[in-house]
């Protein structure tokens, strides 16, 4: 398989551009269904050690079924398929215009939950209008073990959230460990009371916000993502999730321009419009780099040909 990484604000994305499974014609949605079900073991060569990392997230192109998208885009991780990925569709904008492949500037990818537009600013830089977003239920109150009560909002920006405001403990990267801890606690909490998303949908992200260390943020933020790696940049997905709970608190009104900076102090600029159906559509703005361009190889004697599996 013929890959390409990059990163977006420090969080890597491997992008399959030759040789990844042909997934048939189905809708999105069955078509990550049919890549868990019988071609997992690709998902787990890439990212799983030794060709890959907890923290790299993978995407697979394959064929639009709508017509007017560019490419359909499957993404996942360590331990499984993300619905959609904010650092990870510009790092595929980016993959595809290092590839001379991005004519007008604008890259449309279609993924299982909706279609997400790009607008590239630049070789570097692009701006993802993202899937309708919303808060779902607000100050949801769990007794979390060993940390005590823990006050948050569920929200949808392309993933599920549960946000936690004004985290007390500090959001320092030296504290990476702790943060992850504490986060992992919540969402066992979480799971433990069968608190989910609409629809029982599992809320597979955990996002802690504090106040901002450097010059012109409104925040800054720790995600653990689901496989238990922190996202080093902002997460596109979680940042679309505050700017709905922030507008329906009316604390943000369209246009108005939200900084997030990550735990590692990289940065995505946010805000939102409202569409005809009064739906908040986030923009997030961040910048990738290409860094590699490779060709993963299997040995048939490889034990580990399909990633060290616990
Ligand atoms: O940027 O949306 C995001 C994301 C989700 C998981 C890792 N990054």
């Amino acid at each position: 398989m013929r890959v390409i990484d990059s990163h977006t604000e420090g969080e890597p994305t491997r992008v399959i551009i030759e040789g990844g499974p042909d997934l048939g014609n189905g809708s999105l949605k069955e078509r990550r269904a049919l890549m868990a079900k019988d071609y997992d073991h690709v998902r787990r060569s890439l990212i799983l050690e030794p060709r890959g990392s907890d923290v790299l997230v993978g995407a697979l192109l394959c064929p639009p079924t709508d017509p007017s998208c560019d490419t359909g885009v499957i993404f996942f991780n360590n331990t499984g398929y993300l619905n959609m990925c904010g650092h990870g569709a510009i790092g595929v904008a980016v993959t595809l215009a290092h590839l001379g492949l991005v004519n007008d500037g604008i890259v449309k990818l279609e993924t299982p939950v909706g279609i997400v537009s790009i607008t590239m600013d630049g070789p570097n830089k692009a701006s993802v209008k993202n899937v309708a977003s919303y808060l779902y239920q607000a100050d949801v109150t769990i007794d979390v073990d060993g940390i005590g009560s823990v006050t948050g909002d569920i929200a949808w920006g392309g993933n599920w959230f549960f946000l936690v405001q004004d985290w007390p403990f500090d959001l320092r990267l030296e504290n990476q460990e702790q943060l992850t801890h504490y986060s992992r606690c919540i969402k066992n909490t979480l799971q433990k009371n069968q608190i989910t998303g609409k629809d029982g949908e599992e809320i597979d992200h955990v996002e802690l916000f504090g106040n901002p260390e450097r010059e012109g943020a409104n925040s800054k933020n720790f995600v653990l993502c689901p496989g238990d790696a922190y996202d080093r940049s902002p997460c596109g997905t979680g940042t679309s999730a505050k700017l709905a709970c922030l507008a329906a608190k009316g604390q943000l009104q369209p246009k108005e321009v939200w900084v997030q900076d990550s735990i590692i102090n990289s940065r995505f600029e946010a805000f939102y419009d409202l569409n005809d159906k009064q739906e908040i559509i986030p923009t997030i703005t961040g910048r990738a780099y290409v860094y590699a361009e490779a060709t993963i190889l299997q040995h048939d004697d490889d034990p580990f040909k399909n990633g060290i599996v616990l």
